[in-house]
């Protein structure tokens, strides 16, 4: 009987096996945490998952994986919804909040090789070989730091590009971030990690993220635990660099960030989409002493049933529990950095790749018609 006093929390998820392990991995954390709740997955197929044949960056719609997810968040058919934090959009759709940042793993790429070239590197690999990748910001850096490859467009989930590599002879590697294959357990098809000298990730990769309504204050509060600090600092800066670049999935940004006991480091910058040019830059700043402690943190916070004034959000992160003033100054950092890139010739860059991209995109779309009016005369 004790079931029927159970409450029951409602779950969206995508549908692809990494998004499923991610949700349950968070659903664990959270049972571990209140053992009395109930979780129900809904799983929802998005429009990311439908358009299989195109680069993600030729797509012209930034919530490609988030928007039916939001949808349901906002209708009340789910409660929370877990992602890959890079998948989620710099701002989101108002009355959107992320309400956990959960430990950041491994956040590097690294490169999967073909069987044939099992203990080979990317340096290694023979001239020509082709590396598989729709990431703008990994091909611009391997063609930047490994002339000697060629860069071709993969799509699909991690099983399907699997089975790409494995099952033709079309891609000699490919290049995918580890976190992925280390949640997928994979690990035993890592040939070897990349470092940010040879490629730079991509703004909050390898962090899961919990997104939530920005006033659902019972969600917010059970999702607060899970919120890891020194994860929070690095992303709040890479999300408001990332945002303030607008950036996106359409340039080459990309960041590696350092966070010590009082210190955060966030390197970052845009390259042209051929790896020819790079902009990048640095900044380090001191975080503020610890501030004193709950009485000015829950006067923001989670202990009134419905906020009256909004929930203080940095780079769309909800944490009222969390030291507020260093939150802010990670996220400074973040807005500064993009300022000195943009500054020193990053500008040119974002809208050459945006210019770019968007050629491809419309010749993209011509072929595809001229394609259909072929099919429709024969
Ligand atoms: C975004 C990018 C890619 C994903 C662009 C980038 C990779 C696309 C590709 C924003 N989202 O990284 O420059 O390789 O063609 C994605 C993956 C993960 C989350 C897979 C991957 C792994 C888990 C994580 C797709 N989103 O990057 O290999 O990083 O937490």
């Amino acid at each position: 009987m004790e079931g029927l006093n159970k409450k029951t929390v409602k779950v969206g998820s995508r549908k692809s096996q990494l998004a499923l392990i991610q949700t349950n991995s968070v659903i664990k954390m959270l049972k571990d945490i209140k053992p009395n709740l109930n979780f129900e997955i809904i799983t929802m197929t998005t429009t990311g998952d439908k358009i299989l044949d195109t680069a993600l960056s030729k797509i012209g719609e930034k919530s490609l994986f988030t928007k039916e997810l939001e949808n349901a968040l906002l209708d009340n058919t789910v409660d929370f919804v877990v992602h890959s934090l890079k998948d989620l959009p710099t701002v989101l759709p108002e009355g959107m909040g992320i309400g956990a940042v959960c430990k950041r793993d491994d956040p590097r790429d690294v490169v999967v090789m073909h069987q044939k070239h099992k203990d080979q590197t990317l340096k290694k690999l023979p001239k020509g070989s082709v590396v598989g990748t729709s990431s703008l910001r990994r091909a611009a850096q391997i063609r930047r730091n490994f002339p000697h490859l060629v860069i071709k467009d993969v799509r699909g989930n991690l099983n399907t590009r699997f089975r790409k590599l494995d099952d033709a002879d079309d891609y000699d590697c490919l290049v995918l971030a580890y976190a992925g294959l280390d949640r997928m357990s994979w690990q035993d098809r890592a040939s070897h990690i990349l470092d940010p000298s040879e490629c730079m990730y991509s703004v909050s990769q390898g962090a899961m993220a919990v997104e939530c309504r920005a006033k659902d204050v019972e969600t917010l509060e059970l999702l607060s635990s899970l919120h890891h600090y020194p994860t929070l600092l690095q992303i709040i800066a890479e999300r408001a660099f990332l945002r303030t670049m607008e950036g996106g999935c359409h340039a080459p940004v990309a960041v590696c960030t350092t966070c010590g006991e009082d210190k955060l480091t966030l390197e970052g910058g845009v390259f042209s989409i051929d790896g020819t040019e790079a902009v990048l830059d640095e900044l380090t700043t001191e975080l503020p002493a610890e501030e004193e402690p709950s009485a000015k943190r829950l006067a923001v916070g989670l202990n009134v049933p419905e906020p009256s004034k909004a929930l203080p959000q940095y780079s769309c992160v909800i944490a009222t529990h969390q030291p507020q003033e260093a939150l802010r100054t990670a996220e400074n950092l973040g807005v500064s950095l993009a300022k000195k890139v943009i500054e020193n010739g990053g500008q040119r860059l974002l809208d050459e790749a945006k210019k770019q991209t968007e050629a491809e995109i419309r010749a993209d779309h011509a072929a595809k018609q001229a394609q259909k009016a072929k099919q429709a005369v024969a």
